[in-house]
């Protein structure tokens, strides 16, 4: 299909693009079906593309060991001043970054097709949503960019002759000479990496890599750090959350936002199916949720994304069979094992382990290898209209109202099972030093504290010291509509290194509780660290789980609490005088309240 361009913005860059990068073709994505399989086709004639034959319209590919995680090392907030990117970001000034990043620009096309994809995130027309437009020079890209937005002739023509749009630059960063094979994966070391972003003129230019969120630019490049940076200007919310429904015997309706650091099961939660009967669970989002004050003066949520871009290992129908049964047909693979009948696998998938596969790296695998057989960080691609528990109105552009904020960790002690925050203050005090334990998943020594406060410091795309005070900001517009805020760690261990709680679908106890809380059903008890459950109203019906366990799960000790102090005294320390007022007076109240 012939696509014209008349956006007048977007020719100009078009053209400017081609000539730095100097592509030997240019391709304008339409987002059609037959779009999809002519470029499925051409990576299966290339190599790159691996026909899964257990699993209709799907295929396996193995990045370059090399490129196979987000870098955050090599990614930057590019303002003008160093404050404005604040300390928990890098920090390059842009016209330093720009002069850099355009030499490595500079004919990292040749040899390769330029394909131009016009892109919404978010239903497209809906208010909220944001249209992006991809530059990008490798096909693998295209067809995730296919499933994880809406990629549409649509977006041009709404775009129109002069509408705004956010441009994302990208390219692997590894030209051809003339007659030269390209490689399985192309991408640029590590040193030549930088996913770069100007949130002051709403810029995206990432090089070097060709994997996940450094390359589908909408996601945590736009989605998170530079709608991050827009929301904040404009007064909305861009928040790493899962947004979910969750439906009483009685049919009531509860929205539910939740954030937490990657590997603590964010996509489980928003797939959870309820042990709990007559509860019901929908998924509206499993990783971005962006929010708006709607004319009720109530918070609404859209998942700007259109599919799951999710962590494959770990993934199995035990911990999320809403997901095992998204991924059926039309799903891309990245770095899973190749079985010897044509299908993927990877460690705690069900079932017994293969006596030999293809491993992530196409070498061959038995249990006897030393290593996995599929990387940590492998992932599937998967429409979300393929999860069979989508809420119907996942795509409806108002968004839905959300009732309750979750944030929460992995914490192997010290926090209790869950808690809610006293106000919104106290709750943005939660948020804000949000802490979880690095597993394998995480890059860096396994068990170490990282403070991630609302789950976003990797993503915020400004000062996090703002970030805080927008936070509160919000809180004071909403008032009394304002979402009811918990605290959640379903991770405790008892002294012998067992989990204390099930979790999974057992989540649904404690998110009912949750639901109580905000109906005013049931009351709560006053601690140090905030109102927890009275005994016996934590819904265990059904559930073997012993007394000792539940208390050793609500216990607080507030001996250990007080040592966290200095490490939450450090933590806010870094944003000097951008660090609100308010939040050093939650700090100072909850010193008092552990006396
Ligand atoms: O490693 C990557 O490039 C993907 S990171 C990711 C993907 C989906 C959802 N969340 C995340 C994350 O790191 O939070
Ligand atoms: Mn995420």
């Amino acid at each position: 299909m012939n696509v014209t361009v008349k956006n007048e913005k977007l020719n100009k860059w078009i053209k400017e693009v081609a000539e730095l990068c100097r592509p030997d073709s240019i391709y304008i994505c339409n987002g059609s079906r037959e779009e999809y399989n002519f470029m499925i086709d051409n990576l299966l004639k290339s190599g790159l593309a691996i026909p899964l034959r257990k699993r209709p319209n799907s295929f396996l590919f193995r990045s370059d060991p090399s490129d196979v995680a987000r870098v955050e090392d090599h990614t930057y907030i590019s303002t003008t001043s160093k404050d404005e990117a604040g300390p928990t970001n890098n920090w390059i000034e842009p016209g330093e970054l720009k002069k850099t990043m355009l030499d490595l620009y500079k004919g990292s096309m040749k040899g390769r097709t330029m394909y131009v994809i016009p892109f919404s995130m978010g239903p497209i027309g809906s208010p909220i949503s944001k249209i992006g437009i991809e530059i990008s020079d490798s096909p693998y890209v295209v067809i995730n960019m296919h499933i994880m937005t809406r990629v549409s002739s649509r977006v041009l023509d709404l775009l129109g002759t002069n509408g705004e749009f956010i441009p994302c630059l990208h390219s692997v960063g590894a030209p051809l000479a003339e007659g030269q094979k390209d490689t399985k994966w192309p991408c640029a070391p590590i040193e030549k990496k930088y996913i770069s972003h100007f949130p002051e003129e709403n810029l995206i230019w990432s090089y070097g890599s060709g994997y996940g969120g450094n390359a589908l630019l909408g996601k945590k490049c736009l989605a998170l750090r530079i709608a991050s940076a827009m929301a904040k200007r404009e007064g909305w919310m861009a928040e790493h959350m899962l947004i979910l429904r969750l439906t009483n015997p009685a049919g009531k309706q509860y929205h539910i936002a939740a954030a937490f650091p990657s590997a603590c099961g964010k996509t489980n939660l928003a797939m959870m199916q309820p042990s709990i009967p007559g509860w019901k669970c929908e998924c509206i989002g499993d990783d971005i949720a962006w929010m708006k004050i709607g004319p009720d003066g109530r918070l609404h949520a859209i998942n700007p994304e259109n599919g799951f871009f999710g962590v494959a290992p770990g993934t199995s129908y035990s911990t999320n069979p809403m997901a095992m049964d998204t991924l059926k047909e039309n799903v891309i693979f990245t770095n899973c094992a190749l079985t010897d009948d044509g299908d993927v696998w990877w460690e705690g998938m069900d079932g017994e382990e293969p006596s030999h596969a293809i491993d992530w790296k196409g070498r061959d695998w038995t249990p006897e290898s030393t290593e996995d057989a599929a990387h940590a960080n492998a992932r599937f691609t998967a429409p979300a209209s393929q999860c069979p528990v989508i809420c119907k109105d996942w795509e409806k552009p108002e968004g839905v109202p959300i009732d309750i904020f979750i944030f929460g960790g992995r914490r192997t002690g010290v926090v209790p099972l869950v808690y809610e925050t006293y106000n919104w203050d106290h709750g943005v005090f939660s948020g804000a030093t949000a802490a979880s334990e690095t597993t394998a998943a995480n890059i860096g020594a396994v068990g170490n504290l990282r403070r991630d406060p609302f789950a976003m410091k990797p993503f915020c795309g400004y000062n996090m010291g703002d970030y805080f005070r927008h936070w509160f900001n919000m809180g004071d517009r909403l008032g009394s509509k304002a979402p009811r805020i918990f605290y959640v760690n379903w991770f405790r261990k008892s002294s012998d290194g067992k989990f204390l709680w099930p979790g999974f679908s057992d989540n649904s106890r404690v998110l009912k509780w949750m639901c109580e809380r905000v109906e005013g059903k049931v009351g709560a008890q006053k601690t140090p660290i905030g109102l927890l459950p009275d005994e016996g109203d934590i819904d265990l019906s059904g559930l073997d789980i012993s007394r000792e366990n539940m208390r050793e799960l609500m216990s607080i000790d507030t001996n250990e609490w007080k040592a966290e102090i200095p490490d939450i005294e450090n933590h806010f320390s870094v944003f000097g005088n951008r660090l609100p007022e308010r939040l050093k007076k939650q700090l100072q109240e909850f010193i008092q309240r552990l006396g």
